[in-house]
């Protein structure tokens, strides 16, 4: 049955959505979040006061700019890859102390969001029309692949801000850097944003704020479903919960059936039955301290040049050389 489902998925969406909610326990990837209205919800959260992750590391980047600009400079120029772009509200940093300092580089950003990358485009145009921008459109995978085969001797500095990385579990972020790694070569740098181990009450309500917003974007994943998939999602019916294991250092949200419940996916020819206070998970967010973090890059072969954090260490951005 399953096996002749899947020569008719149309897209990887189709396909994951499909094994995720026919899996026990029930699961959807985070990675799903961001179509046009996720993109919006997350820019919210961005700006929300209990999200302190935006804030502590533009406060980071911010106070140590000179110092970071130093680092990536080079004579003969660089190339700037940030993965995961998003508004680039912290980047903009950088861009302006480049900028006036008349610094030699070029600034790719990629995004799985054209939306995002446009307005990107867009608002540096204006802003700093000398700069030389190149977005690129696509997920992590496929432009690791391109920067593997660069045809430039520039020297690259790859940027992952915001804790982009910590959607992964240790061995999908291992294997991330592993592919990392091998598209850097001598003198190339990698800078990566991560959130720190902290009080977990205040993990927690950066995931459970009390707007609802976190909410209202855990649950775009079933509105993104019913629009793209023609299926009857009523999110009424599900409770958003995010739980934080200090243990681990992991942040995991769900969303809860709170009823029985029956679900029509169309487009997949599909129907799931959820039972009372059944669960699908939907995301983690991973919560590191430097002896994690070190030992991530240890099995990815990197090498930490030096790192900063703010002065509550709630958030530290490594940087890292092969
Ligand atoms: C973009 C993955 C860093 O996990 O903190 C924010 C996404 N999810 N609120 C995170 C997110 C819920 C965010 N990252």
């Amino acid at each position: 049955m399953k096996t002749e489902q899947q020569t008719q998925f149309k897209t990887a969406f189709e396909q994951e959505v499909y094994e995720g909610l026919t899996a026990f326990p029930k699961k959807i990837s985070s990675k799903w979040f961001y179509d046009k209205r996720g993109d919006k919800l997350f820019q919210q959260i961005m700006a929300l006061p209990e999200y302190y992750l935006t804030g502590c590391e533009y406060d980071i980047i911010d106070t140590h700019k000179e110092e970071i600009t130093n680092l990536f400079q080079e004579q003969a120029g660089f190339n700037l890859v940030e993965l995961g772009a998003g508004d680039g509200k912290k980047t903009k940093i950088l861009l302006e102390e480049f900028a006036t300092k008349k610094i030699n580089f070029t600034y790719k950003p990629i995004d799985i969001s054209q939306n995002m990358l446009d307005e990107l485009k867009d608002a540096i145009n204006q802003k700093w029309p000398k700069i030389d921008i190149k977005p690129e459109q696509g997920t992590y995978f496929e432009v690791l692949k391109n920067l593997g085969n660069r045809d430039t001797d520039r020297k690259m500095v790859i940027m992952v801000l915001g804790s982009n990385i910590g959607n992964l579990t240790h061995p999908q972020a291992v294997d991330f850097l592993i592919n990392i790694r091998k598209s850097m070569r001598n003198g190339d740098l990698l800078f990566m944003g991560l959130d720190q181990k902290k009080d977990p009450e205040l993990i927690l309500s950066a995931y459970n704020d009390s707007q609802g917003i976190t909410e209202a974007f855990n649950k775009n994943l079933l509105h993104r479903i019913n629009e793209e998939l023609e299926s009857d999602f009523n999110t009424d019916k599900f409770k958003h919960w995010p739980v934080y294991d200090p243990e681990t250092g992991t942040a995991k949200s769900f969303l809860v059936s709170t009823q029985d419940q029956k679900v029509t996916i169309k487009k997949l020819n599909l129907e799931i039955n959820f039972t009372a206070w059944e669960s699908i998970h939907t995301e983690i967010s991973q919560k590191y301290d430097d002896d994690i973090v070190e030992w991530l890059a240890n099995e990815a072969g990197l090498e930490t040049l030096t790192q900063y954090s703010d002065n509550r260490n709630r958030f530290t951005d490594y940087v890292f050389k092969v």
